[in-house]
């Protein structure tokens, strides 16, 4: 089977598909009736381009780029890679709140600076974590992991998503309960047509003067002028990984220090990566089998 993969992913597992060629992003803006299989980052698939096409691997839980209707109209396969990302996930979003919170980047920023000469005892104060109220939009693996992370740093916390469920790691509110109660929110949806731009400026309004928002998910969740037009006044603070245009950053946060931003690092740990390659790639290899891929979207 003719395999397209978009860069060469990481990890030894990689090097178990036989007949693959390693291209760019850019190769699926050209026809290749040889090619029956793409291993994709979420990168969107032209159809008429790929009549050979059997199955999309993506390498990545998210799959908000890929036309999975179509893809499932002219029968081709789609897998995804779930849960081996769920903690790498969990744990930068963590990261993010720390370091909104206690002021890191700042802190970085003032030592680097020069700025620090002396005690700080009534200074540079941060907002404690212990006892805040985390709000997690959207309780799927990742919201989970997150969850469970927040009991440790003694948060109570809430959660919010269309298929209320029973958890013990969280009490259910509806958004705009959650949004008024909490002191971090955190992001965990995927996007899709129901959550394009569901955080508004109407909901970030609802948010308490000093509360953050954090969004390890996908930019587009967010109206993001409307959240850049929020901090540049100083309401909230936001750890922002994901953005609307990636990899654009709307400029005017670059200077803002209520602002922490990193370029979708989300799954980016080696091993999360070595194993998302590894279960991108056993996709592959299953269906190529002839077997049931471990983790499909779709299967024709
Ligand atoms: C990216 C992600 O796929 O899993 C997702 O949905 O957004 C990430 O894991 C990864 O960063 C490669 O672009």
């Amino acid at each position: 089977m003719k395999v397209l993969a978009t860069r060469r992913y990481p990890g030894p597992a990689f090097e178990e598909l036989k007949d693959v060629e390693v291209g760019s992003p850019s190769d699926l803006h050209a026809p290749r009736p040889d090619v029956e299989a793409l291993l994709v980052a979420n990168e969107p698939v032209p159809l008429e381009l790929l009549p050979g096409l059997r199955i999309v691997s993506n390498f990545g839980v998210g799959y908000d780029r890929l036309d999975v209707a179509e893809l499932g109209r002219r029968g081709i396969a789609v897998t995804n890679t779930p849960g081996v990302l769920s903690a790498a996930t969990a744990d930068l979003t963590f990261a993010l709140i720390l370091a909104v919170r206690r002021r890191v980047v700042e802190g970085d920023r003032a030592v680097r600076a020069g700025a620090w000469t002396g005690s700080w005892a009534d200074g540079f104060l941060a907002e404690e974590l212990t006892g805040a109220t985390l709000g997690i939009v959207g309780l799927g693996r990742i919201g989970q992991a997150v969850a469970r992370r927040a009991a440790g740093f003694e948060l109570r916390v809430l959660y919010t998503q269309r298929t209320r469920v029973d958890s013990e790691l969280a009490e259910h509110r509806e958004l705009d309960e959650l949004l008024a109660e909490s002191d971090v929110v955190t992001i965990h949806a995927p996007l899709t047509a129901e959550t394009r731009g569901m955080i508004d400026a109407r909901c970030l309004a609802r948010l308490r003067v000093g509360a953050s928002l954090v969004n390890t998910s996908r930019g587009e969740i967010v109206d993001e002028p409307a959240l850049v037009a929020e901090l540049v006044s100083g309401r909230l603070r936001a750890g922002l990984d994901v953005f609307a245009h990636e990899p654009h950053v709307p400029e005017e946060l670059l200077s803002l220090p209520n602002v922490v931003l990193t370029p979708h690092l989300g799954s980016g740990t080696r091993q999360t990566r070595e194993a998302m390659t590894r279960l991108a790639v056993d996709n592959l290899l299953a269906f190529e089998r002839g077997d049931p891929p471990a983790t499909p979207v779709l299967l024709p």
